[in-house]
């Protein structure tokens, strides 16, 4: 009795380790099914670029500041907030829900840009 339930808890181990294996493979495999797209604006000469940028649902978009200027992007709705970025700083959102977001720089409010997200 005593020598059989080592023998199950000697066979255990491995087992446990093989199921893990093929669990966190199958997970890899979801992450590559993703599809994550990406988009960039670049902010320069106080100018969002391109002005209006079109993306998939699930869409990541970073704001560059290319100027030597800080600017900032913040929602008109309050969705997203960047702190304010100095050169080549980055910001980034990932737009889970389709719809039109306008944004802004709170420094330069006639900065303004949108994505729309569809
Ligand atoms: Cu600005």
């Amino acid at each position: 009795m005593t020598s059989k339930n080592v023998w199950i808890a000697g066979m255990a181990a491995p087992v446990m380790i093989a199921i893990l294996l093929l669990f966190s493979g199958s997970a890899g495999v979801t992450a590559n099914d993703q599809s994550s797209a990406a988009a960039e604006v670049r902010i320069d000469n106080f100018v969002f670029g391109p002005q209006t940028l079109t993306v998939p649902v699930g869409a990541t978009v970073t704001w560059t500041n290319k100027d030597d200027i800080p600017h900032t992007t913040v929602s008109t709705d309050g969705v997203f907030k960047s702190k304010v970025m100095d050169t080549e700083d980055k910001f980034s959102y990932t737009f889970d829900k389709a719809g039109t977001y306008s944004y802004y720089c709170t420094i330069h409010p006639k900065m303004t840009g949108k994505v729309v997200v569809q």
